[in-house]
């Protein structure tokens, strides 16, 4: 499971689906095509199947949003209750997804993304606050949280949050990504440079490059002070 710092970037999503495993290339592509809904001009012409599955496999769209994340408390992957509204404002920039512990598709992926973010970010990682809210949270309890951060990596300021089923849609819906069933979730990241900035959201597969890249300039536009305030939190909380 374990992947080094220097692999190239470009080689990042392929590594992920190694290292997850349980996906064949033909089962990615399928579940992509459907994803992306290009199933149809596969069968006319595979060739236009193939131009597109690439076409969706990197496009990603960016957008930006003010959005009110829901007020309700959740539970960390140590079983800690935590004001989710507290935890965004924690003084660093947010990088927010949602997933599923018993996900076989897209989770496994975007989370690997994560942990690959968190590498290309070296020392700065501790001055970023991740956070991943599980939307199938009946079956992820805390116990199954910890077990799957142990699986992308030490978690270190990235918290997986559980909670209630409501408290969990609550929060989908504050940030206008609830699909209505987990099988239906799509690939979304949101990022927020600081409290009262607005949230960057990323639709697709976001590459951890490209995270990174979000996350170095946010980082970089801070205030000095800020950025000060948020290393001395980040030593305190490594
Ligand atoms: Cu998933």
């Amino acid at each position: 499971m374990k992947t080094t710092i220097s692999r190239p970037a470009r080689l990042a999503l392929v590594t992920a689906l190694l290292l997850t495993g349980g996906m064949s290339g033909a089962a990615w592509a399928m579940d992509h095509s459907a994803h992306a809904g290009h199933a149809g001009h596969a069968a006319q012409d595979p060739h236009a199947g193939h131009a597109a599955h690439a076409a969706a496999s990197t496009a990603v769209r960016r957008s930006e949003a003010t959005l009110e994340p829901a007020a309700v408390n959740m539970l960390s992957q140590d079983g800690q209750r935590l004001d989710f509204a507290k935890l965004l404002d924690d003084g660093r920039p947010v990088v927010l997804n949602f997933i599923y512990t018993s996900c076989t598709a897209i989770c496994p992926v975007t989370s690997q993304v994560f942990r690959e973010t968190r590498e290309l970010l070296g020392r700065d990682r501790n001055a970023v606050r991740m956070v991943s809210v599980s939307i199938d949270p009946d079956h992820d309890t805390p116990k199954r949280l910890a077990a799957y951060a142990q699986r992308f990596g030490q978690a270190g300021t990235w918290t997986f949050l559980t909670g209630s089923q409501a408290d969990s849609v609550a929060i989908q819906k504050s940030f206008k990504a609830y699909q209505g069933d987990k099988m239906n979730h799509l690939p979304v990241t949101f990022l927020r440079a600081a409290p009262g900035k607005p949230w960057v959201r990323l639709d697709g597969f976001a590459s951890p490059n490209a995270l990174a890249a979000e996350v170095q300039a946010m980082l970089a536009a801070r205030p000095a002070a800020a950025r000060r305030t948020a290393t001395t939190v980040a030593r305190a909380q490594p």
